[in-house]
């Protein structure tokens, strides 16, 4: 059969698959740490990370490993019976994170929605609030998951357009304004605070130094669950293991997805502790997936890597020399470069009626790929695994990029 034109790929996800996505065109085949090839064999930086999942590098030998041998021996057994990987993975999850509990999932919603669902169970039977009337605090311009709960919690028109009715008992408030929580929290029915560390959809907002902590010790005050989205911003991305890490907090309940699992499957979790997680009874909540035998070993052998390859103190080093670099280039389209570790954004101003995507398109021409998030925010994130020399090529290929434009 003649091979296939990268055209004809795309038209033939246009014909038969949901228009759910507007993808860069491109067509990815292969994936090798902080590279992938498309289906002529053009190679490219990977700058996305599959959005900070694929933070230990594209099929990472030992995270692959795994889960080939896993697959070869027992794949799925449903919770209805125990099996011989799960306790082992709860046990290396629940040491590494410092939990006494961890309720295992598969995507970064469904892990949301545990975590939604936990604080609700815990409001009721520990914190006496009403039947019904529990209350959780949400920061505007948040991303949780595309979920109908999560997204009412939404205030992008994109997330929640058309979606409606939507789950009652979310209060939002200003991200990074610790006068807006005080405020909500005095409401005797608020079980939670569920937070972003940084907001990575939202275009990366790092919020102000100390507001993590306020937040939790505020929450601490008002008998309110500190509640971490971690999915994005956790597993070594922005220079520590978790985000929260950057200013010594230890959330009430942690929420983890994406590279838990190095992007070779889907696994995510929450954690807690006994006082919390108990509060959930057998048959009250669960997955068919959850937990799987697969997942389990999978998600031992990426954090593994995570710990064995130092990712997050590389994530530190390379972030600050990708920032300083970034911010070097006199470009009229740089408004602003901001970020954490490995995950970073750029601000565009367009220029020419020239925006983002243009650049974006135009650096996927020099061999880098990136997408812009809201329009004019650039997201630069590439595998933790990256070197400092293919860093610098990288920066080479973004500086090259934004003299084009000039
Ligand atoms: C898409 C965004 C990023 C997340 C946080 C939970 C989830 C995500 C902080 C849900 C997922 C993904 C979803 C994906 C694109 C990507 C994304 F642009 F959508 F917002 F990264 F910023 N919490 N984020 O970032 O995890 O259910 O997807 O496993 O929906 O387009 P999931």
């Amino acid at each position: 059969m003649a091979k296939m034109t990268a055209q004809e790929y795309m038209d033939r996800e246009s014909k038969y698959g949901a228009h759910n996505y507007h993808p860069l065109p491109v067509v990815l085949d292969k994936g090798k740490g902080p590279l992938v090839w498309d289906t002529d064999g053009k190679q490219y930086f990977d700058f996305l990370s599959a959005y900070s999942a694929v933070n230990q590098g594209h099929c990472h030998p030992k995270i692959v490993g795994a889960m080939v041998e896993q697959a070869q021996k027992i794949t799925l057994t449903s919770r209805a019976f125990y099996n011989s990987c799960l306790g082992e993975f709860e046990e290396y999850v629940t040491k590494y994170f410092g939990y006494d509990k961890v309720l295992p999932m598969n995507t970064g919603a469904e892990a949301d929605e545990t975590a939604l669902k936990l604080c609700r169970k815990w409001g009721y039977m520990k914190k006496g609030i009403a039947e019904n009337q529990a209350k959780i605090i949400c920061c505007n311009e948040n991303f949780h998951g595309r979920t109908i709960s999560i997204i009412s919690m939404s205030t992008d028109p994109d997330s929640y357009g058309g979606f409606g009715p939507f789950t009652p008992g979310f209060v939002k408030i200003p991200y990074n304004d610790l006068a807006a929580l005080e405020n909500e929290l005095k409401d005797p029915n608020v079980a939670g605070f569920l937070v972003e560390p940084i907001q990575g959809e939202a275009g990366v907002f790092v919020p102000d130094e100390g507001y993590l902590k306020k937040a939790y010790d505020l929450c601490k005050k008002h008998n309110v669950l500190f509640i971490a989205d971690e999915v994005q911003t956790g597993i070594a991305r922005t220079g520590k293991l978790l985000a929260c890490d950057h200013e010594g907090v230890h959330p009430d309940i942690l929420i983890l997805g994406k590279a838990i699992s190095g992007g070779v499957f889907p696994v995510s979790c929450v954690l807690a502790n006994d006082d919390i997680m108990l509060c959930i009874k057998p048959g009250e909540h669960g997955s068919t997936f959850g937990g799987n035998p697969i997942a389990a070993k999978v998600a031992i052998a990426a954090l593994d890597v995570i710990k064995d390859e130092k990712l997050a103190d590389n994530a530190e080093r390379l972030g600050k020399i990708f920032r300083d670099e970034i911010r070097s280039i006199e470009s009229e389209m740089i408004e602003l470069v901001r970020g954490k570790g490995l995950l970073n954004a750029v601000v565009i101003k367009p220029k020419n009626g020239k925006t983002a995507w243009d650049v974006c398109v135009a650096m996927k021409e020099n061999g880098l790929l990136a997408k812009p998030t809201h329009g004019h925010i650039i997201r630069f994130a590439p595998p933790l695994v990256i070197t400092e020399k293919q860093l610098r090529e990288a920066i080479q290929i973004i500086k090259k990029t934004f003299k084009q434009f000039e």
